[in-house]
């Protein structure tokens, strides 16, 4: 039996929930945190600031077509994202050190001890807190609208936290306005602790809406991409807007407010995150300064097929061209915890 090579020099092997790991030393006691279809995730301590950082590892990128497409994706949409409130890379290796020999890449992110799905289960949060919450939501989201990307999965599970209630808005996997419904959503789940709309299919769920915000005219079901739908709209009786300080009892009437403006069923209607993020709500949070949009992402590249060398090839060119951000993780906050 011949035992397997050493590591590549800066790097060590350990083996993690029966998985062979190879990071950079600068990584240290690394610890599973969880791990799902696509890959695993471990925290560890980067040993140069004693920051805590999480290092997603994909599972075989390169085992298919399709995986390699997604793990190019990733790398590329992770890299462009620098914002406070969006999940962003510190790094991303690979021990191999060729490109004939390269199959694993590693994403090395901030890491968020928490999600808001936790936390509203674990505590009723005060007025304050979900300002907070919901202004750094928006922030986020006003950022990765302006690259052109829409998240389409925003959910609490979805939306990672730190101990100060320092939010990111990160990806599992249609317009930039169904983020603003999530939001709306989350937002109304947090002041009342129960989930908005609960259906037990998606007509039952488009019931569940319209219960609230009424029938919609005419010319919006006229617009619906969905013939069961359109049918289905058609059918239903004339339902009445109800007034949401009705429904949000203990909501404020700013919180009542914002709220009309993003739960608004014609996407064309809906606010904004950015016009979102200048209502009277956040008045003792808003600094327009310090809420900026992120240069356009390029889909283009992502939407081509690609020979599965191909994918590695231009997968290798993004991991050795990444260039870390300047504060290597041991940001200092500029918030207060609430
Ligand atoms: O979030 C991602 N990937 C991601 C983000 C985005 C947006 C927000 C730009 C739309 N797109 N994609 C593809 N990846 C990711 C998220 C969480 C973890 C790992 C990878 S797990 C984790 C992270 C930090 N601390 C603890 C656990």
């Amino acid at each position: 039996m011949s035992s397997p090579p050493p590591a590549r020099r800066g790097f060590y092997r350990q083996e993690v929930t029966k998985t062979a790991w190879e990071v950079r030393a600068v990584y240290q006691d690394l610890q599973p945190v969880g791990s799902g279809a696509y890959g695993a995730v471990c925290s560890a301590v980067d040993s140069r600031t004693g920051a805590k950082v999480a290092i997603k590892k994909l599972y075989r990128p390169f085992q298919s077509e399709l995986f390699a497409k997604r793990a190019y994706r990733e790398l590329r949409l992770l890299k462009h994202m620098r914002h406070e409130n969006v999940i962003g890379l510190l790094d991303v290796f690979t021990p191999d050190e060729t490109l004939d020999d390269f199959t694993d890449f590693y994403l090395v992110m901030p890491f968020m001890g928490t999600d808001l799905g936790k936390l509203m289960k674990h505590e009723k949060l005060s007025e304050d807190r979900i300002q907070f919450l919901v202004y750094q939501m928006l922030k986020g989201l006003k950022y990765i609208h302006a690259a052109g990307v829409i998240h389409r999965d925003l959910k609490p599970g979805n939306l990672a936290v730190n101990e100060d209630c320092e939010l990111k808005s990160p990806d599992v996997g249609a317009s930039v306005s169904v983020d603003i419904w999530s939001v709306g959503c989350i937002m109304a789940e947090m002041i009342t602790g129960k989930t908005l709309f609960k259906g037990n299919d998606h007509l039952d769920q488009l019931k569940e809406i319209m219960k609230v915000t009424g029938t919609p005219p005419a010319d919006f079901v006229q617009r619906l991409q969905s013939v069961e739908a359109k049918n289905y709209m058609k059918g239903l009786p004339e339902l009445e807007k109800k007034d949401f300080a009705s429904i949000l009892t203990n909501a404020s009437p700013l919180a009542v407010s914002l709220l009309e403006r993003m739960l608004v069923l014609d996407a064309e209607r809906r606010v904004t995150a950015a016009e979102a993020l200048a209502h009277p709500y956040f008045e003792s949070l808003q600094d327009a300064e310090d809420e900026p949009k992120a240069q356009k992402y390029d889909e283009s590249f992502d939407d081509v097929d690609r020979t599965l060398d191909e994918w590695k090839r231009v997968t290798y060119k993004e991991v050795l061209s990444f260039k870390p951000p300047r504060q290597l993780g041991a940001k200092v906050s500029k918030e207060t915890a609430l």
